[in-house]
Formats: structure tokens, C-alpha cells, sequence
């Protein structure tokens, strides 16, 4: 039988690139996209959308059935910054959506499920520097409680119900097709856009606030790798730390500069310098390359020519 997924949060920065690389895998009739509101032309162009609240269990079941969905990506979230200043919804989102495709999974509707975690997961308290599979998380934020409680709610349903749920600690996503939002990350995305536009920017994190980061190619290919391994290769039912290049603002910025050499960055660090200083700074992802074959393909200079070749093939950023 074909595969029919069904993608909750398909408009998000993670989402959007997600929905179009599943539908080029896939076949776009085989991809439901959803979200609270609807997406860009071409993902409403491209294959089946619907308007599903992420929290709402029967609208999920709805859509699985009128689609004969057998796998669900959980995409929706609120982010960290964002989720600092409205705490409970902030939880409410990130648990109460788990929890129904969990429960639905356990009662048979779906085969297999794919729930994004974070790095956020950890806190001041973990290991700073290749910062391992197994460690202490003290997360400071909601984001990165709500992502510690997820996981072991993923790792409870497998062990006791046999859910087929499979999730990656991402880093920092840093992409050019879809702007993300709310966000301690953010400013990685924003810097290439600002760049172009204006050769200046302003960051709100310290120029030395080294983070672990994904150019978004590398962590949609993650992504889809990990949901197509075999059941047996997944060792890890919380959620497998995922690290690919590791930068500063200042290290990216140097990076911009060999494209637009009058680029000028400043830097004014707000309440997410807080959030980012309590995360890792160097993820150690051995167990993901070890059980189902992760590896990065970008760094940072790699990154920054295909960001910016990009970006300037559309007249709004043309130097
Ligand atoms: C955020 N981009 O900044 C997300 C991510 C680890 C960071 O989870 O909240």
C-alpha cells in the first residue's frame, strides 16, 4: 500500500520545506498538507491542504480518514522566544498536539509518526561542548520543557503501547525559502535577508554565542532518513541528538562578507541572549550517524553560496 502522510505545522520555516521535498519523494496526491491557515500558492498548488488546529484530535482523525493517512509528521509548535512570552499557550500547543497523534497512533490510525525535539532540551547544567546523547537536561525554557516532557511521552507510548514514533533534536535551522518565526535562532536566517537588502544588521545574540546549526537541505534529508530506517535501526525512542556545523554571529557574518564586502553587523543582545546561552554549543550526534546513517552534507561556507546564490536569483535581493 502506498504511503499516505499527513503533515500537521506544514507552514512552518521546517514545514513548508518539508511538505515540498515529501511531495517530490512521494507524489504530491500523497501529501496532505495542514496547518491553522493556509499556505503559499504553490503548497496549495501542489497537492491536498486542509485547516486542522494541531490540538484538536478530531479534526486530525478526520483528515486521516477521509485520506487513508498511515503516517503523520507533527510539525506545529510554538518556538522558544515565543513561547517565553506566552508560557501556557506555549505548552498547551507543543503537549496537547503530541499527545492526540500519540493517542491516535496507539489506537491504531497511524503507522508511524515524526515529532520534531530541540537542543533546547538542554540547560546550564548539560555539557556545553559535544554534549552527548545522555546527559543532564535542566532546560530553562517552556520550549525546552515541553520538548523534554515530549520526548519521554514519545519513549513512553513506543514502550508501552508500541507506537512507531521516531524524533531528532534539531539545532538551529537556518533556511532562505521560508522565513521561521519566534525563534532564538532566528537571527541566522535574518542576517542573509538583511545582508542583501541592506549589508547591515543588527543581532540580538552576542558576536562570540557559538550554537549548533543545520542548513535546512541537510535537516530535511535527516528527517526524511530517519522516518524511511528500518524500526530496528531506531535505538532511541526520546529523541536522537542531530548536530551539523556550529558558528558564531561573527563567524557568519565574516562568511557574508566574501559576497557583500561593505556588510556590517552590530550587535545588541536582548532576553534570547539569555535562551541561547543556556544551550550547547557543540552537539555530539555519534549514535544518529551510528544506527541509521546521519551525515551533513553543508557548512557554513557551503551554506552561505547556496543561501545567497539563491536568494539573488530573485530580483528583491539582487546586489
Ligand atoms: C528556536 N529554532 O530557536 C528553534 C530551535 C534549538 C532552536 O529549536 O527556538
Amino acid at each position: 500500500m502506498e504511503d499516505t502522510i499527513l503533515i500537521i505545522g506544514a507552514c512552518g520555516q521546517i514545514g513548508t520545506e518539508l511538505t515540498e521535498r515529501l511531495r517530490e519523494v512521494y507524489g504530491g496526491k500523497n501529501i496532505i498538507a495542514s496547518d491553522i491557515r493556509e499556505g503559499n500558492d504553490e503548497m496549495m498548488a501542489a497537492g491536498p491542504f486542509e485547516i486542522v488546529d494541531a490540538t484538536n484530535k478530531e479534526q486530525i482523525l478526520e483528515v486521516i480518514e477521509k485520506y487513508n493517512v498511515n503516517q503523520v509528521y507533527l510539525m506545529a509548535a510554538m518556538l522558544s522566544a515565543t513561547a517565553e512570552k506566552y508560557p501556557l499557550k506555549g505548552w498547551d500547543l507543543n503537549m496537547t498536539s503530541l499527545l492526540a497523534v500519540l493517542e491516535l497512533a496507539k489506537d491504531k490510525h497511524i503507522e508511524k509518526v515524526y515529532w520534531p525535539s530541540s537542543m533546547a532540551v538542554f540547560g546550564n547544567t548539560s555539557p556545553k561542548m559535544n554534549t552527548p546523547q545522555k546527559t543532564v537536561m535542566e532546560p530553562s525554557t517552556v520550549y525546552g520543557i515541553s520538548k523534554v516532557a515530549g520526548e519521554h511521552w514519545c519513549n513512553y507510548y513506543h514502550n508501552k503501547y508500541g507506537v512507531d514514533v521516531r524524533s531528532i533534536r534539531y539545532p538551529g535551522i537556518i533556511s532562505w525559502k521560508t522565513l521561521p518565526g519566534g525563534g532564538t535562532t532566528d537571527y541566522a536566517v535574518d542576517i542573509y535577508f538583511e545582508a542583501l537588502k541592506n549589508k547591515n544588521f543588527e543581532c540580538f545574540l552576542g558576536e562570540n554565542t557559538r550554537l549548533p546549526m543545520m542548513y535546512m537541505k541537510d535537516a530535511i534529508d535527516a528527517t526524511i532518513q530517519i522516518m524511511q530506517a528500518n524500526s530496528d535501526q531506531i535505538k532511541i525512542r526520546t529523541s536522537y541528538n542531530l548536530g551539523a556545523i556550529s558558528f558564531t554571529p561573527k563567524e557568519i557574518a565574516n562568511e557574508i562578507k566574501k559576497y557583500v564586502p561593505d556588510f556590517s553587523i552590530s550587535y545588541k543582545p536582548d532576553f534570547r541572549q539569555d535562551i541561547a546561552d543556556t544551550w550547547p554549543q557543540i552537539i555530539d550526534d555519534s549514535q544518529a550517524r551510528k544506527d541509521w546513517g546521519w551525515k551533513h552534507e553543508f557548512d557554513l561556507a557551503s551554506m552561505t553560496n547556496d543561501i545567497i546564490s539563491n536568494l539573488k536569483k530573485s530580483k528583491e535581493y539582487s546586489l
